[in-house]
Formats: structure tokens, sequence, C-alpha cells
């Protein structure tokens, strides 16, 4: 990245010392995990070209959009529902959660026992490293687990513009109800942010760029079930990733135009690895840059993922919102329906997801699903165990790997990942 953002970054309050340290771990960890992938599709180079520019360009674009007054809103999870953001013409940004920083200012906050993802938000706070915090005019938390939920008291008192929306944790008819009620508080504030009023022809347009997105998506996971893969699991979660931070019409623009390329690779059977590659659906805990550890291991170990149980993959992007409702009312409930069919391990009981799992296997030709749980992530840590327990009485083979950002356990998880590839084959 160039020293012509330096200026950017420090009326931002980054502390410029730490963020150049933290740029160059970056540059260096896509050089080794992304750039030395071999035949990769030319698409690719858009993706390289954002992640080198995603504390650079993209925080510029945003800052120059908020000279003109488009309000940027920061977010932890996928029911922070981004169709009412675009309606109200804002933009929506995933939060940095990635990866360890400022762990001894960390530890002095969060008990030890604290999940990395919650860790990583905090630590990238206060080692002052994320442009995208600092840019957002409005940060969402979200009551889901606990560790989040009693967090965000303590991000309250660092930032001065949480708001905090609460979630149902069970599929009933009282949950939705809160999920729908909070929809319409969340809409307030934001045209309250903006300025707006939100009618149901922004609502439309909303739903209408966050569907095309989706849909790039649903393309791209319909070309991987191709054998063999025409494109590694690692690219199709860095794209999966890209999805939260990119300006939206850019990003279904890029996806659709690596399809095109992909779906003549499937043409010529040319793909990243050989036909006949063990083939992986990657389930649990999300992936948020650059937690790229575990996908690298399976990928650099004889196997390829097909298909990400989560919410940065499937979870987050598979179903669409109706946008046939002609109301407020009706395009609001389109969306409450839409999210209220994520299936969080934080709902109990939560039995789509193990159908979701399964589904996942045989739709992408899966020989085996490999399960990824946060340590101390009590939600999907505990349902891995129901998770594992639903594939094997299927005769799924699967490993369930606990972690964290860590890379101390690497050649550990590496002969395991091995093992169980082995047994694949
Ligand atoms: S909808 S998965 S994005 S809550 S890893 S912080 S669950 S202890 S991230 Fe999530 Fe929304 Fe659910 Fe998706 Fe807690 Fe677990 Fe940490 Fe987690």
């Amino acid at each position: 990245m160039t020293a012509s953002y330096e200026l950017m970054w420090k009326d931002l309050g980054l502390d410029l010392n730490a963020h150049d340290m933290l740029l160059q771990v970056l540059g260096n960890a896509y050089r080794d995990i992304f750039l030395a992938q071999k035949d990769r599709p030319g698409g690719m180079d858009y993706f390289n070209f954002v992640m080198g520019e995603v504390h650079g360009l993209r925080i510029k674009e945003l800052l120059d959009g908020k000279k003109e007054g488009k309000k940027v809103i920061g977010s932890f999870c996928v029911f922070v529902p981004e169709e009412i953001v675009r309606a109200a013409g804002a933009t929506l940004v995933g939060l940095c959660t990635g990866a360890d920083f400022a762990t001894d200012e960390v530890d002095k906050i969060l008990p030890r026992n604290t999940c990395s993802l919650i860790k990583s938000a905090f630590g990238f706070k206060l080692g002052k490293v994320c442009p995208y915090i600092e840019s957002a005019d409005m940060i969402v938390g979200e009551n889901t687990c606990d560790g989040k939920k009693k967090s965000y008291e303590i991000l309250n008192t660092l930032v001065p513009n949480l708001y905090v929306m609460d979630l149902p944790q069970t599929k009933s008819k009282e949950g939705r109800a809160l999920l729908k009620a909070e929809y319409f508080r969340f809409k307030e504030a934001v045209e309250n942010l903006c300025g707006v009023q939100i009618d149901a022809a922004m609502l439309k347009k909303g739903i209408a760029i966050v569907n095309a997105k989706r849909k790039a998506i649903h393309r791209l996971s319909q070309l991987r079930k191709a054998d063999p893969a025409p494109i590694s699991g690692l690219d199709a979660l860095l794209i999966n990733q890209v999805y939260f931070y990119d300006d939206p019409a850019r990003f279904t623009g890029s996806v659709n135009k690596i399809c095109e390329e992909l779906e003549l690779r499937i043409q010529d059977k040319k793909g990243v690895m050989p036909a006949g590659t063990p083939r992986i659906v990657l389930s649990g805990c999300p992936m948020a840059v650059p937690n790229w550890k575990i996908p690298w291991i399976i990928e650099t170990s004889g196997a390829v993922i097909v298909g990400e149980e989560s919410c940065v993959g499937e979870r987050g992007t598979r179903n669409l919102t109706d946008d046939s409702g002609e109301t407020v009312d009706q395009l609001m409930d389109a969306i409450v329906e839409r999210h209220f069919q994520i299936d969080c391990a934080i709902f109990t009981p939560n039995h789509d997801r193990l159908e979701h799992v399964k589904q996942m296997y045989h739709d992408y030709n899966a020989n085996g699903v490999i399960h990824y749980g946060l340590q101390f992530c009590q939600p999907y840590q505990i349902e891995s165990y129901a998770v594992e327990n639903a594939l094997e009485r299927d005769h799924i083979p699967a490993l369930r790997i606990d972690t964290d950002y860590s890379m101390e356990d690497v050649e550990q998880l590496k002969t395991r990942v091995e093992a169980f590839i082995e047994r694949l084959k």
C-alpha cells in the first residue's frame, strides 16, 4: 500500500506504526497463501487488487462518499439486514474480526476464555488499526451469543456510536415477532442517521442490490460442484470475505465475470486440482479476513474445499429476499422472513443447520465434512456434537477441529487433517 494514504489513516486516528505492521503481516500472509496457489482463475486479479487496497482505496471511497452525505454502517453479523442500509443510501461494511491484535490490551478487558473473533474486534479497536470501525457512523452489535452480547456492553464504552440489535434465540412465532420489531426499530435508527424516510421503492432498490450480490455468489457455488473444482476453496472464501467490504455493484460484476471464466474451465475440464481430489465441505464458525488458517491447511494437505457452511459462505448468502411486495410492510416482512431462516448456532434447537450441512455434502459432491469451531465459542463448539452425530448417522465422514487464530497448532492440525483426507481417498 502506498504512502499516499498515510494522511487519511492519521486523520482516522490510526496508530500508523501498528497499522504498518499489520499490513505487512497481512501482505506476507496473502502472498504465501493466495499468490502461491497454482492455476488461479485470471478473474482473481480483481480480488488481489481489492485485498491490496482494502485499507486504502476502499476506505478513500467510503470517506469520499461520507463527504457527499453517504453514511457508513459497520456490522459483525449477517443478521444486520443490508437491504435496509442500502435502501437508505448508506453503505454496510463488515468489521475486522479475523486476526489477533493488541492481545495484551484485550486481555486486560476480556476474559481469556473469550473466542478469538470477539477478541479480534476489540484488538483492532484498541490497537487503532481498523479504518472501517473508525470510518463508521454507526456500529451495529447484536445480541447473539453471550460473548458478543456481554462484550458489546464494554465496546459501548470504547466507541461513541454503538447500536445494539436484539435477536431471537428460537425459531418460534414469538422469535419471528421479535426479529420483525427489531428490524423496524433498526429501520428507524438508519432513517434517523441518514435523514431519510425509507419508502417501498427505496426498499425494493435495497433488496435488488443485495439480491444481485447473493445471486452472483449462488452462480459461483453452482460452478464449484464440478469435478475437477474450477476454483480453490481459498479463493472462493476470499470472494465471500470481500462480499462484506466491496461496492456491491462492482462486486457483483466481478463475481459474474469470474463465473464466466469458470464456466469455460469446466467445459475444458480444467481445475485447480486434478479430478478425483478429495472434496471437503467446511462447516462452522464464520471466517473473517484474514482468518485463512484452516482452509490453507486443508488445501495444502491434498484436498479441495467445495463449500462453506458458514456466515462467510452459504449460511450468510443462500436465501434471496422476496421483492414482490408493494408496501413497506410487505417488503419488511420479506426481509424478516429471509433472515429468520439463517440457521446460526445461537438458535435452540437448530435442526435446520444439521439438514443444511448434509444437503451441502450431497449437493457439492463432497467426500467429507470438516467442522471448524473457534475455541470458547459455545454455540458452535457445543453444536458440533450434533453435527458430527447427524453426519455419522448418514455415514458421512466428519472431522471436528477446535482452534483459534494463533499459528501454534498448525503442525498438529495438519497431521489430523492429512490423516482425515487419507481416509477419504
Ligand atoms: S449469524 S455465526 S455472524 S452470530 S465465534 S462471536 S458465535 S462465540 S460469530 Fe455469528 Fe451472526 Fe451467528 Fe453468523 Fe459468538 Fe461463536 Fe465467537 Fe461467533
